[in-house]
C-alpha cells in the first residue's frame, strides 16, 4: 500500500539501551534483529531507529562523524543488512534517523572546514566574524546551554551550533551540502530502508542576514516550555530556526525521494510557530508526509480538555497537516511518570492515542509501562543533563535499557549496562507481562490492533471532539465506517463510564 505511513504505528528503537549482544553493556544492530519478533508481535507498522552511525557519542550518535558508516560499537554494515532483511521478513518498515542539521565536530567535512577560510569546504559549515566589539556574530542560543557560537581559534571566526559545541551546524544556503546529504540519503535507500525520520527539520537553515533574535512576545510565551532552567526556552526564535528556505530544501528531499517511495516523519521543533509549521511542513503535498509533534510529551497531566484544545488549535491552523503523535521519546521523561499513571490510566491513554487522527510514535519500553528511572548525578551521561543539573535532570531516565526477562540486567546485558537498569524496571519485563494475560503489554498490542479491526481509525476524519468533565469524546469515520469514541480519562467513574474506561461504538 503506497500511503501504508497514513495513520501508521511506529515503534522507536533507542539502539543503545535495546539490547546488547556483546557483553560491551552497550546495545547494537544484532541485538535488533534479535529482538524484532518482540516487535512485530506488538502489531506495529514500522520501527524507527535512533542513529547508529559513526559517532565520537558526545550526543549518543546525534552527532554524527560519518553518515555513512556504522559506529562499531554498534555492529557493522553486514548487521545492518540482517535488521533490514529480518525487519522486511516480519512485515515492518524501517526508518532511520538523519540527523542532517549538524554533524559531529569530528565529520571529515567539519575538519576540512575549520582548517582554514578558503578550503573547499570552508563554506560548509555556518562561520562568522566577531561583532564589532568582540562578542559572538548574534545573540542565538544553543538548547544545550550558552551562546549558540563557538569561537575557532585557527579560522578566528564564531561557527554555529544549536545544540553541543562539538554538533557545528550545517550551512544548507551551500547548494554543494545540499547536494552531499541528499546522496546520503541515496545510499541509505539503495540499502532498503523505506524512509527517515529526520532530526529538528526547521534547523536546517538560518538567516543569513545573521540577525538577532527579538525578545520573545509575551503571547508566544509556552507556560509548559520544559525545562524553564534554559535561558533558550525564554527567547524567540525568529531568525536562527524554522527559516522560510527550509521548504524549498524539503521539496528538493521528497522530490528525491518520491520514485523510491520512501517516507520521511520530520521533527518539529519550535514552542512559538508548531502548529502553523505542522500545516506548512505536512498540509501541502511534495514536503514532508508526516510531523513529528510534541504537544503531548510535556505538562503534568493530560486532560480531556488539553486534547480537546490541541484538536481545536490543529483544526484552526493545521488542517490539512498529518501530525505523528507521541507521548514518550528518548529526549522526555516517560510519560506515565510525568502524568504520574496507574496502569489503568496508562492503558486509557494508548487507546485514546490509537484512536485519534494522526501516525503515532511509541518509545521502546512504553508498552511495559515503564517508569522514568531515578539516577544519581554520578550515573548522569547526557551532557544536557550534567549542564543543567539539578533543576532539569536531562535524557537519561527515559534512556535506561529495555528487560526482557527474569535474567541478569532484564536480558539486556552480560555486561554492565551504560545506564542502570532499575530495579523497579525488572517486574515490567517482556517476559512476566507475555504471561500476564491481563497485563499492559498484551494491551498494546490489543489497542493496536484496533487500528486493523477498524480501518477509520488510521485515515478516517476525525469530528465532534469535546470534553464534558474528565470524559472526552470524538468520531471516526470515513465512508465505510462511523464509530464514536468516548474515554474517561479519570480515577472515578464518569458520562456512565467506569474509571479510565474507553468505549468503541460503531454507528
Ligand atoms: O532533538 C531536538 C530537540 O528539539 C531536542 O533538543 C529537545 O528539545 C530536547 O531534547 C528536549 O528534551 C533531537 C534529538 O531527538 C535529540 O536527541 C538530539 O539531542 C537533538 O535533536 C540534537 O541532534
Amino acid at each position: 500500500m503506497n500511503d501504508w505511513w497514513r495513520g501508521a504505528v511506529i515503534y522507536q528503537i533507542y539502539p543503545r539501551s535495546f539490547q546488547d549482544t556483546t557483553g560491551d553493556g552497550i546495545g547494537d544492530l544484532a541485538g535488533i534483529t534479535q529482538r524484532l519478533p518482540h516487535v512485530a508481535s506488538l502489531g506495529v507498522d514500522a520501527i524507527w531507529i535512533s542513529p547508529f552511525f559513526t559517532s565520537p557519542m558526545k550526543d549518543y550518535g546525534y552527532d554524527v562523524s560519518d553518515y555513512r558508516g556504522i559506529d562499531p560499537l554498534f555492529g557493522t554494515m553486514e548487521d545492518f543488512d540482517r535488521l533490514i532483511g529480518r525487519a522486511h521478513e516480519l512485515g515492518l518498515k524501517v526508518l532511520i534517523d538523519l540527523v542532517m542539521s549538524h554533524t559531529s565536530d569530528q565529520h571529515e567535512w567539519f575538519r576540512e572546514s575549520r582548517a582554514s577560510r578558503d578550503n573547499a569546504r570552508a563554506d560548509w559549515y555556518v562561520w562568522a566574524d566577531p561583532k564589532p566589539d568582540g562578542t559572538p556574530p548574534t545573540n542565538w542560543l544553543s538548547i544545550f546551554g550558552g551562546p549558540a557560537w563557538q569561537w575557532d581559534a585557527r579560522r578566528e571566526q564564531y561557527y554555529l551550533h544549536n545544540f553541543l559545541t562539538s554538533q557545528p551546524d550545517l550551512n544548507f544556503h551551500n547548494r554543494e551540502v545540499q547536494d552531499a546529504l541528499l546522496d546520503m540519503a541515496g545510499f541509505w535507500l539503495d540499502r532498503g530502508v523505506d524512509g527517515f525520520r529526520l532530526d529538528t527539520i526547521n534547523f536546517y537553515f538560518h538567516d543569513a542576514r545573521l540577525r538577532d533574535n527579538p525578545p520573545l512576545p509575551p503571547e508566544r510565551r509556552k507556560a509548559d516550555t520544559a525545562p524553564a532552567v534554559n535561558p533558550y526556552n525564554h527567547q524567540s526564535h525568529r531568525y536562527d530556526k524554522s527559516q522560510p528556505e527550509n521548504l524549498a530544501f524539503l521539496e528538493r528531499f521528497a522530490a528525491a525521494l518520491k520514485p523510491r517511495g520512501a517516507v520521511v516523519v520530520g521533527e518539529i521543533g519550535d514552542s512559538e510557530r508548531g502548529l502553523e509549521l505542522l500545516e506548512e511542513y505536512t498540509g501541502v503535498p511534495g514536503r514532508v508526509q508526516m510531523s513529528y509533534v510534541f504537544d503531548f510529551l510535556s505538562g503534568d497531566d493530560l486532560s480531556a480538555d488539553r486534547i480537546v484544545q490541541v484538536f481545536a488549535d490543529m483544526q484552526a491552523v493545521a488542517p490539512n497537516s498529518w501530525p505523528c503523535w507521541a507521548m514518550s521519546n528518548h529526549d522526555v521523561v516517560r510519560h506515565v511518570s510525568r502524568w504520574n499513571l496507574s496502569d489503568e490510566a496508562a492503558r486509557a491513554y494508548a487507546t485514546v492515542l490509537i484512536c485519534m487522527r494522526g501516525s503515532v510514535c511509541l518509545y521502546q519500553g512504553e508498552e511495559l509501562g515503564l517508569p522514568e528511572a531515578d539516577l544519581q548525578f554520578e550515573d548522569l551521561r547526557d551532557p544536557y543533563g550534567i549542564e543543567f543539573w539539578p533543576e532539569f535532570k536531562g535524557r537519561d531516565g527515559c534512556r535506561t535499557p529495555m528487560v526482557w526477562d527474569g535474567s541478569e540486567n532484564g536480558g539486556f546485558s552480560t555486561g554492565k549496562p551504560w545506564l542502570p537498569v532499575p530495579e523497579a524496571h525488572l517486574p515490567r519485563s517482556v517476559a512476566a507481562q507475555d504471561a500476564e494475560a491481563q497485563s499492559l503489554l498484551h494491551h498494546y498490542r490489543r489497542a493496536i490492533g484496533l487500528r486493523r479491526d477498524y480501518p477509520t481509525l488510521r485515515s478516517g476524519s476525525m469530528t465532534g471532539i469535546g470534553a464534558e468533565g474528565a470524559v472526552l469524546s470524538f468520531r471516526r469515520a470515513d465512508d465505510r465506517q462511523s464509530l464514536s469514541i468516548r474515554a474517561n480519562l479519570s480515577d472515578s467513574a464518569a458520562g456512565g463510564l467506569a474509571p479510565w474506561q474507553v468505549q468503541i461504538i460503531e454507528d
